[in-house]
């Protein structure tokens, strides 16, 4: 079933509201989206109705909120395809994720001599962790390069990964360019030389059907807020037996199996990783966002922004952009990130502010990147769910102006 992005719109309340007393025209769900009715809805009746501790409890009211809880869990392994909810760690997003496995498997198994390799086209949470790593181990970071259209050198792979790799870091669709990474190529050659893979989908949750067995990836990391969910949500899945061997994360309750006064034992996964209350009405927002998603179907998701992409991609080019990353829309997903010559993009994405359009301008947390693209700043547009021809058009005639600010 194809997507009715102006119906959809209507689940937004936020998309009701104006903006300099304008219609509101949000182009940065890249950053973070917004949250449908059935979401916010979702998180009022958890604390109206369900609110109490989670795997605490001995009351009905307990068991109420760890079900909600639980059930965000199961949510989440069937939106990846994952085997067993054992495989999900719920963290407060991506960037907490990566660290996750920064601390825990990294450090067990990264020394002196090893190497990580990420691409040159990461975000800065899937490249400081490994810089400090690194920096910490006396390991060395390796950076596979990207070509002109901003894809990666999958040809070099041979290069890049040697049998010191032990762990590679890669986006599956980059927050800059929008590409689209092979990463099951990357994970079939990653294990042949005995590295794990991490893969980062901040930016593929929302807007792309995975499955974590067709990836074959060790590790994979994503945040609720991205994909219609609230912030201080998100997820590490892990492959059982990794997360098995791995030691804990942070200490504190609800991680422990029995403690002494001088040591402990540690419970099962994934609460081995889940120490403290966590952030309970978050993760069943993310466990209705998924459901929500899934209601509209991935597939149907895909399409609808391949079209708007193209349409946006055509008509940012007609106004003499330079666009950064693949053109074709089959290698790329819905971030569409510009320049204008003679516009500086902090002006671009306030003058255009000015008529109820939303941009990010700036270097995206991926300051590496913007060297190998030789500038320091690119604005960006990022196209979701409930954006339509008419957003991209509003867009357009918004840039016009900051255009004309400047001749
Ligand atoms: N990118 C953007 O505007 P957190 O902040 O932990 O939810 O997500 C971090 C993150 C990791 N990887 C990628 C590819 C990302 O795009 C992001 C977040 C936002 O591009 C905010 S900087």
């Amino acid at each position: 079933m194809s997507l009715d992005a102006q119906r959809v719109k209507k689940d937004f309340p936020i998309l009701e509201t104006l903006a300099h007393g304008k219609r509101l025209v949000y182009l940065d769900s890249a950053a973070t989206s917004q949250k449908p009715r059935a979401v916010i809805d979702r998180m009022v009746r958890f604390y109206e109705e369900e609110n109490a501790n989670v795997h605490r409890g001995i009351y009905e009211l307990g068991e109420k909120a760890t079900a909600a809880y639980e059930g965000a869990r199961e949510a989440s392994a069937r939106f990846i395809g994952a085997r067993s909810t054992r495989s999900i760690v719920f963290t407060k997003g991506t960037t907490e994720s990566i660290n996750l496995v920064r601390y825990t498997w990294a450090r067990a198994n990264v020394h002196e001599g090893d190497e990580v390799l990420v691409t040159e086209m990461e975000h800065h949470s899937n490249l400081i962790p490994w810089q400090l790593l690194c920096a910490e181990t006396g390991a060395t970071l390796r950076h596979l390069p990207i070509d002109d259209d901003g894809k990666l050198r999958i040809d070099l792979l041979g290069e890049y990964l040697t049998d010191r790799t032990k762990l590679v870091g890669m986006s599956l669709m980059s927050n800059v360019l929008g590409t689209i990474n092979p990463v099951r190529t990357v994970a079939d050659a990653a294990h042949a030389v005995g590295a794990r893979i991490l893969v980062d989908a901040a930016q593929a949750a929302p807007h792309l059907s995975f499955d974590v067995n067709d990836l074959d990836c060790d590790f994979l990391a994503f945040s609720a807020h991205k994909m219609c969910g609230p912030t201080g949500a998100g997820l590490l899945y892990g492959r059982e037996d990794l997360l098995e061997e791995m030691p804990p994360f942070h200490g504190g309750g609800e991680m422990i199996r029995e403690v002494w006064a001088d040591h402990a034992t540690w419970a099962e996964i994934p609460q081995k990783f889940e120490a403290g209350t966590p952030n309970i009405a978050q993760v069943v927002g993310m466990g209705a966002a998924i459901e929500y998603l899934e209601d509209l179907g991935m597939d149907a998701v895909r399409e609808h922004e391949m079209q708007l992409t193209k349409y946006a991609l055509d008509r940012i080019f007609s106004i003499g952009a330079t666009i950064y990353g693949p053109m074709d829309v089959h290698d790329r997903g819905s971030v569409v990130s510009f320049n204008l010559e003679e516009v500086h993009p902090h002006d671009m994405a306030t003058i255009v502010d000015q008529e109820g359009v939303c941009i990010r301008a700036g270097h995206h947390c991926a300051q590496p990147l913007m060297r190998k693209l030789g500038v320091p700043a690119t604005a960006r547009a990022s196209f979701y769910i409930y954006n339509t021809e008419e957003d991209v058009d509003a867009l357009i005639d918004a840039l016009e102006k900051s255009k004309g600010w400047f001749i």
